[in-house]
């Protein structure tokens, strides 16, 4: 798979997301919706799953662990990449009449803070977020207001966080793409008016520096983090909260440029991976 990271990188810190096409198969998509609704069937209607990767390692993990991802994550947090949750969902459909002029409400994710100077700095947290359909008018598109992870754009009038925005854009994903985005860029949901159910699949990572939401400790979690331990791979151990190096890297005295010390960081932890 070629990706331009360059590029990617250059329009997540401009405009505070990146698409990246078709990153997930039309296979893994029908498995994924398969098991919401196997879920939804045991746990009697619930329709809002959070640690999906307990419920669902086999299926989850390559999208936890995806590379693409990872690289790209890296590059603009620093080898310091973790799973803070992972929610599969999804939203019932309303009546248009209800729905007409309306967004399911404007936020920042978890971990951010409101952006004072117009500055770029690193994300604490950053959401993969996918849908397990294409997102139409009916499906309702995902809305960001490009730059708000620099800018101190506020929305402080209640009624305004469910109403569109002067400088929001409208992005209509398709099934497989992943857009990737800056906890601090402000964005919204549509209100699903397809007939069907509109799924939304997040995985939600933050700075290996903080806690994490989901419980890692599930007996098969745990067990994919032993197997990440077994061929010393640093990465996937970190991203189920298991970093040898953290106390190091973290006071490591941020004398030299940090993109400098994150690429030779990044070259040992794949250095230290045993091959088979
Ligand atoms: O429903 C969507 O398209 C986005 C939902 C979302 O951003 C969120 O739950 O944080």
């Amino acid at each position: 798979m070629s990706v331009n990271f360059k590029q990617h990188i250059e329009t997540y810190k401009r405009d505070g997301f990146a698409v990246f096409p078709n990153l997930y198969s039309t296979d893994q998509i029908q498995q994924w919706r398969k098991r919401h609704a196997e879920l939804m069937e045991d746990y009697e209607g619930q329709t809002w799953f959070g640690n999906m990767l307990e419920y669902a390692p086999k299926l989850m993990w390559p999208a936890v662990s995806h590379p693409v991802i990872l690289d790209f994550l890296e590059q603009v947090m620093g080898p310091f990449v973790q799973l803070d949750n992972l929610t599969l969902a999804a939203f019932p459909s309303g009546s248009t009449e209800e729905t007409e002029n309306k967004v399911s409400g404007w936020h920042r994710d978890r971990w951010a803070h409101l952006p004072q100077d117009g500055i770029y700095r690193p994300p604490t947290a950053s959401n993969a977020i996918s849908y397990l359909q294409d997102l139409t008018d009916g499906f309702g598109p995902l809305r960001v207001i490009s730059g708000s992870h620099r800018n101190p754009v506020t929305i402080e009038d209640a009624e305004a966080r469910s109403k569109p925005h002067v400088d929001e854009t409208l992005i209509y994903m398709k099934a497989g793409d992943v857009v990737v985005t800056h906890n601090g860029l402000i964005h919204s949901g549509t209100p699903n008016t397809s007939g069907q159910w509109r799924y939304f699949f997040s995985v939600y990572y933050n700075s290996s520096w903080l806690k994490y939401t989901d419980n890692h400790n599930g007996p098969l979690t745990q067990r994919i983090l032993a197997e990440a331990r077994s061929r010393n791979d640093y990465r996937q151990m970190r991203l189920l909260g298991d970093e040898p190096q953290l106390q190091a890297r973290s006071n490591s005295g941020f004398l030299v440029p940090d993109q400098q010390r994150w690429q030779e960081w990044i070259a040992a932890d794949r250095n230290a991976i045993k091959s088979d």
